[in-house]
């Protein structure tokens, strides 16, 4: 079975999609997420110009060797648009294989290890009351568990945080990577924000009780010390985790958190290759994995990268915002399902017009996520509905410090 036709498809139904589309010399098609926020055209202009050519006519089934292939040929390894088309072509071939076979990946990469996928989602708020508001919010759309952001004062616009409680039941996003030519820029204030922090999970805890599995993500924002002080002061408010507390380049940094703190540690969704996780597993700093099957290399690696996790007792947390596609999304649950080192998954939703787009077989039952039965990655593209949302650039914000100092993401 060869691969006869490659298509890179990139739309924009809320947000931008860069998606492969591979389709075999028997007719088999199988869909690979290439999406990376803000710089997606890279990748899209990285598959057509220079993996397409080299796809057409390989054999669909061999897809360890296609990804070595990508990998070691480029020469010049690694970095988030190489990793991210690398994936899409994974993630392709699994689906097809998948569909060849009539089994769901899961089923081709193990089996379930468990019924459903325990998700979190995303409450945030302006004020105190609002934060409690959109916590109930996600509990009475059935989630058990939930990251917590809010409002700093001191700090004008803040990452992370809904511009509206979400009480009314709208669905949300709190990053639509804004439209338009170039980013918009917020501020930062370390110090408010750490003195703000520790009572907004005080508050959160008086009202909802020890048992909710509560998150929070700092968006790589704090120095080691600083995050250091931050998990150690969250530890009575026992959170599920604390997510990129330090900007993950420096792997030896987190050696500082963790002798500080036994808050549990969450990072990588900007990571590209089990390289980066290297000191970080070995020397167990982090408790979850939180990398996602498209900015990772897709399939393939994420499984290596857990199985080599699970030596060391760590636990998986992938990355699941809307910017990470349907696609994306389903290569995670596949995998999040079959092994035996699941810890938990985002899930944010996707918005209508998205899943207008992109059909996807998945289900959110009671706080857990299962990616379904349906062949392959059990993800279906609309083209025609794809095709009535062209591209917009975006972009995530940017944030300064008070004197213009550009600062972490
Ligand atoms: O593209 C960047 C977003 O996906 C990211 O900022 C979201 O931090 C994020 C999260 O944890 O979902
Ligand atoms: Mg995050």
């Amino acid at each position: 079975m060869k691969i006869a036709a490659a298509e890179v498809i990139v739309t924009s139904p809320s947000r931008n999609f860069v998606t492969l589309k591979l389709t075999t010399d028997d007719g088999v098609t199988g869909l690979g997420d290439a999406t990376l926020n803000g710089r997606e055209l890279a990748v899209a202009t990285y598959l057509s110009e220079h993996v397409v050519p080299l796809l057409i006519e390989r054999d669909a089934h061999r897809i360890e060797d296609t990804w070595q292939y990508l990998y070691r040929g480029a020469y010049w390894r690694r970095g988030p648009v190489t990793m991210a088309a690398i994936a899409a072509v994974d993630m392709a071939l699994w689906d097809i294989k998948g569909k060849v076979a009539a089994l769901p990946l899961y089923q081709l990469i193990g089996g379930a290890s468990r019924a459903g996928l325990l998700a979190y989602g995303h409450a945030s708020g302006t004020t105190l009351e609002s934060l409690a508001e959109s916590v109930q919010a996600h509990l009475e759309r059935g989630y058990r568990a939930i990251r917590v952001q809010t409002a700093v004062p001191g700090i004008n616009a803040l990452y992370g945080v809904a511009a509206q409680a979400q009480a009314s039941g709208e669905r949300y996003d709190y990053e639509p990577a804004g439209r338009g030519a170039r980013p918009v820029e917020e501020d930062w204030d370390t110090r408010a924000y750490l003195r703000h922090v520790p009572k907004v999970f005080e508050h959160v805890r008086r009202q909802f009780g020890p048992e909710l599995p509560l998150l929070h993500d700092a968006h790589h924002r704090l120095r080691p010390i600083e995050a250091a002080r931050l998990g150690k002061e969250l530890e009575p408010y026992d959170l599920f985790w604390l997510e990129d507390c330090t900007p993950g380049e420096n792997q030896q940094g987190l050696r500082l958190v963790r002798q500080h703190t036994t808050t549990p540690l969450a990072i990588g969704e900007v990571f590209n290759t089990v390289y980066d996780f290297q000191t970080l597993i070995t020397e167990q700093l982090i408790d979850y994995v939180r990398a996602a099957a498209t900015h990772f290399g897709g399939v393939t690696p994420l499984r290596k990268v857990m199985d080599f996790a699970a030596t060391y007792q760590i636990r998986s947390g992938f990355h699941g915002p809307t910017d990470v596609s349907p696609v994306g999304l389903a290569a995670q649950l596949h995998v999040g399902l079959a092994i035996h080192n699941f810890g938990i998954q985002e899930y944010m939703e996707h918005s209508q017009a998205t899943n207008s787009v992109f059909r996807q077989s998945m289900s959110f039952e009671d706080g857990h996520l299962h990616p379904g039965d349906a062949p392959g990655l059990g993800v279906e593209l609309d083209e025609a509905a794809a095709a009535g949302h062209p591209y917009e650039p975006a972009y995530l914000p940017v944030s300064r410090l008070k004197d213009g100092t550009m600062h972490d993401w």
